[in-house]
């Protein structure tokens, strides 16, 4: 697939900080014979956190820092002091984020809003210092607590546009045109198929400072839930739209035939795509006289509302405008929370090598946002016993 800045779709290495060893010190100050345990607590290792962003609209920034590493908690010291917590990793990604564990292919989350903050992986807690342990019959513990070690996970970041209204329809059907016609979006727009090859939104104003968004995505073949064409893996972006807006050229030789082509697809794809409210916009009807139109009218799928449109003379825009609102506004098609589903770890494999993201991504730079001297084998979380330490103060 050529190279493209729209990215909706990279596989990352994330990697939480350990938790930061308990300290064993023992007191020892002048005239202060057995001053007992002081040893602090270890701090927390580093989070790794999404967090929503509006201004971003891809996944693109991921391509090139696909190693996202928290740091480590540092270790608990004398005097009870606490070890400082790890720096917690916040990867920042569009809103309409959905992640996978790019090994099982199990759905781990969403992020949906502006400034919602998901964590991703937990920084492993810091170890317990030694004044912990202290007991009647323990006075001196010579032991604390390791910190829990971290996690690390490959996981694929999946972008799924958040829109109220999607166009699906097959290429040249006017799609991109309808879409420039009533919102500021500047698609590409020409007179061959597949002149969109990626998602544009737009936002479309209606009266009174209201407005909702549209997605124009690349067009739909018979065949393309077998790959055909751009195949379907553009319809994710739809997936979350409420309502589905057809489009089917007035010239068209069956718009019957050309429907059920277009929900076969959808049906493939997830049968889930079914259960949306759809409004059928006949396109170019600029070349309709209206007795045309009444001898077509007769012949559209029943049970959905249509809608004779030219986005070139203005015809029928402004009641497929109020037709949208209306049906976005009904209760019945307000989108409950989608379920996603878990990819099928079988076919996984095969999915990031079409994706280009197929390549093993190691586990980074292991030492970097580590920021503690002793890192030895913290793994194992059991206590340990530890030399008495002298300190000459
Ligand atoms: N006469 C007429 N032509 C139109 C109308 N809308 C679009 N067209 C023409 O139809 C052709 C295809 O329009 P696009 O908007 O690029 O179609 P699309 O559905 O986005 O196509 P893909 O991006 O390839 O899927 C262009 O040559 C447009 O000028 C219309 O209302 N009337
Ligand atoms: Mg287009």
């Amino acid at each position: 697939m050529a190279e493209s800045n729209f990215v909706d779709y990279v596989k990352i290495y994330c990697r939480s900080g350990k938790g930061g060893r308990g300290s064993t010190h023992m007191r020892r100050a002048k005239y202060v014979p057995n001053g007992g345990p002081d040893g602090g607590d270890g701090g927390r290792g580093g989070h790794i956190i999404l967090r929503g962003n509006r201004n971003y609209w891809t996944l693109l920034h991921l391509k090139y820092d696909r190693h996202a590493l928290a740091g480590h908690g540092a270790s608990g010291s004398k005097n009870r002091s606490f070890g400082k917590d790890g720096e917690d990793k916040i990867i920042e990604v569009p809103c309409g984020t959905v992640v996978y564990n790019a090994e099982t292919g199990e759905y781990l989350c969403d992020v949906t809003e502006h400034g919602q903050e998901v964590i991703l992986l937990k920084g492993g807690r810091g170890g317990q210092g030694n004044w912990h342990f202290k007991t009647a019959t323990r006075q001196a513990p010579r032991f604390a607590q390791p910190g829990e070690p971290m996690q690390e996970m490959t996981v694929i970041l999946e972008l799924k546009l958040l829109a109220d209204v999607g166009l699906v329809g097959f290429p040249n059907a006017g799609k991109s045109t309808l879409l420039s016609a009533v919102s500021s979006a500047k698609p590409k727009i020409a007179n061959y198929p597949f002149t969109t090859l990626e998602p544009n939104l737009g936002i479309v104003s209606y009266h009174d400072n209201k407005s909702f968004v549209m997605a124009d995505i690349p067009g739909i073949i018979e065949g393309a839930s077998a790959g055909k064409g751009l195949g379907l893996r553009f319809l994710r972006h739809i997936e979350r739209n409420s309502l589905l807006l057809f489009m089917i050229p007035a010239d068209s030789d069956d718009i019957r035939k050309e429907y059920d082509i277009l929900l076969n697809e959808l049906r493939t794809f997830n049968p889930e795509m079914l259960d949306k409210q759809r409004v059928l916009a006949i396109t170019k009807s600029d070349m309709l006289d209206q007795e045309l139109m009444d001898e077509i009218e007769p012949t559209l799928p029943e049970n959905i509302p249509h809608i004779f449109i030219s986005s070139i003379s203005g015809l029928g825009i402004s009641v497929l405008k109020d037709t949208l609102w209306t049906e976005l506004n009904k209760d019945s098609n307000k989108i409950e929370a989608i379920v996603h589903r878990p990819k099928d770890k079988d076919a996984l494999h095969q999915e990031l090598k079409e994706m280009g993201e197929d390549k093993e991504l190691n586990s980074g730079n292991e030492d970097a946002g580590n920021d503690i001297e002793d890192v030895e084998d913290l793994e194992d979380f059991e206590y340990e016993e530890e030399d008495w330490e002298e300190d000459d103060q």
